[in-house]
């Protein structure tokens, strides 16, 4: 059967078809709707657990205990989540898979919505793991089958490495019949090996070092890689920068072509393409990965390679059609606008988010002062643009509140920092837990807007009440908490109580407490049509 998939969608379905119990992740853009639509189509099945989690560190390690117990699990995040879980992910693959454990990860070259273009293929190389790279969104469905298939056989995590412009365009995908697993708990009963004392991690790396050979042998007969040898040229590309590579030279047969869709690279097709062309170009999205392994130091006698290290693609950002034939010497098939001919359009707040009226208050409070106010990731770092100039930092999820106990701790005042519900519960309440027993002299504003604004509205874990017994459980106290309600007639009060937070000298938090309007539309949209389809007044 044909299905019109984002390439997500095709990476959902193909774990769901893979027979996976489990689905782990924690929101980011571009891989959110992997879980988002593991969600949709399993929504009232029983056994089959689906909802996101704290963080990605905790995600891959919630998989990795769903693969202890013998079923088959899926991970997904966003490229920078997987430096939140590079510690379970390091070690994961020397623990090794019981149940298959697919870990997909979606990189932003060109950094759509993301703080960097990091590319994920550096970490499958760095824990040694087999790495699918999907050209397309059949090859995202198949490639995930795939991938759990290998996991289960070798006994190690896989890595799917996805770019935003395949998880977030469509097309027809077609399925297979689902594989039969059998879904009981079937426990890894061998301790030694997940228990990575000296003694037993040594022998496990050992282990995934003696695999290694295994891993390129799969890579090396992989039918994801393919190899045309045909005119001088040679061009190696990698995932989608195949397609782009595929429209570009069409049937051109002065160009020979070798398709990379697994890691580790298959040496000899590599080696086959190099001894026939007199010069190849590497085309592959986000790092030149490929091309230094290829050039190595010292680059390869008597051949020209290119790609993003001399120069013939940009060093940064995506890859495009444009590029591959500027790469090839050909025009450009499209005159793309000038910026300056296109209507400016700055991303802003939402009318009416919760998050202006915090603003708001902070900078008539600390006017004048010369206060330091570091900011954290989702939709309140829009208080960095017009008309608030407030942020003066955000640099990853949890960093405001470390950095402005790092700041105090320079002797800074006033010292403020601004937190989402969401990435509070990510990565900020461990620092909270240090800036409260130390007292540090700073005020944390936390933005209790009930979701995970940023990202599209998922659900969070704490909200209101339960957020003051979450701080004082850190050892904030009763009295170093405020609450406030961002709203225009509130103003004013807002005003006092964030000076007053700000004289007191040690650690004050406010807690900002008012929903995202986003949500409470849906939500009343939803009530709407629930009250029309049963006949209710709206
Ligand atoms: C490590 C990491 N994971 C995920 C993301 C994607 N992301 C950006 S902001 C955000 C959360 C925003 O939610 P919240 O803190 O509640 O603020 P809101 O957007 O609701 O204002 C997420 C998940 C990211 N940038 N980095
Ligand atoms: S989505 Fe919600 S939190 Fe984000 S800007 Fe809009 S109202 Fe504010």
């Amino acid at each position: 059967m044909l299905e019109l998939l984002l390439g997500d969608e095709a990476v959902a379905l193909g774990a769901l078809d893979a027979g996976i119990s489990g689905a782990f992740s924690y929101p980011g853009t571009p891989a959110t709707e992997i879980l988002e639509f593991i969600q949709q189509r399993t929504r009232g099945v029983d056994g089959l657990s689906a909802r996101w989690s704290a963080n990605e560190k905790v995600a891959l390690e919630e998989a990795l205990g769903m693969s202890f117990a013998g079923k088959r699990a899926l991970v997904s995040m966003k490229h920078v989540g997987l430096n939140v879980a590079a510690d379970p992910f390091m070690n994961a693959a020397l623990t090794g898979a019981h149940g298959g454990l697919v870990i997909v990860v979606a990189d932003d070259p060109g950094m759509h919505s993301s703080q960097n273009e990091q590319d994920t293929r550096y970490y499958g190389d760095f824990a040694k793991v087999l790495m699918f790279e999907p050209s397309n969104q059949q090859e995202c469905y198949d490639m995930t089958r795939e991938a759990f298939e290998m996991s289960e056989r070798i006994g190690l995590p896989v890595l799917v490495r996805l770019v935003t412009r395949l998880a977030h365009s469509r097309a027809n995908v077609l399925r297979s019949a689902p594989a039969q697993v059998d879904r009981g708990v079937r426990l890894a009963n061998r301790p030694q090996d997940w228990t990575l004392l000296p003694v037993n991690a040594r022998r496990r790396f050992r282990r995934l070092i003696d695999l290694q050979s295994a891993l390129r042998e799969y890579s090396e007969h992989a039918r994801y890689n393919k190899l045309e040898l045909r005119g001088p040229h040679g061009i190696l590309a990698a995932g989608l920068a195949h397609n782009y590579v595929r429209e570009v030279i069409g049937s051109d047969s002065s160009y020979s072509l070798l398709k990379i869709g697994t890691y580790p690279l298959p040496v000899p097709l590599i080696r086959e393409l190099i001894d026939h062309c007199s010069d190849v170009l590497v085309a592959e999205d986000g790092y030149p990965f490929i091309e230094s392994h290829l050039c190595g130091l010292l680059g390869v006698p008597g051949r020209a390679i290119r790609g993003k290290r001399d120069g013939a693609f940009p060093p940064d950002g995506e890859l495009s059609v444009d590029r591959v034939r500027a790469a090839l010497g050909m025009p450009a098939t499209t005159t793309p606008p000038k910026v300056e001919d296109l209507p400016g359009r700055p991303p802003r707040l939402c009318d009416g988010c919760p998050h202006c009226d915090t603003f708001s208050a902070l900078l008539e409070a600390t006017e004048g002062m010369d206060r330091v106010l570091f900011s954290d990731i989702g939709c309140y770092t829009l208080g960095a643009l017009p008309p608030y100039n407030a942020v003066q930092s955000c640099v990853d999820m949890g960093a405001s509140v470390s950095m402005a106990l790092g700041a105090a701790k320079a002797g800074a005042h006033p010292v403020l920092c601004t937190i989402g519900d969401s990435t509070f519960c990510h990565s900020g309440m461990t620092p909270l837990l240090g800036a409260a027993h130390e007292d540090a002299n700073m005020t944390v504003v936390i933005l209790d807007n009930a979701t995970v604004g940023m990202t599209g509205g998922q659900e969070v874990f704490v909200t209101g009440d339960a957020f003051v017994d979450l701080l004082k459980g850190l050892g904030v106290r009763e009295d170093q908490i405020v609450r406030i309600e961002p709203v225009k007639k509130q103003h004013q009060r807002n005003v006092e109580l964030v000076r007053k937070a700000i004289e007191h000298r040690g650690l004050s938090v406010i807690l900002a407490c008012r929903p995202c309007v986003q949500v409470s539309r849906k939500a009343t949209k939803k009530l709407t049509e629930k009250e029309q389809a049963s006949g209710a007044p709206a």
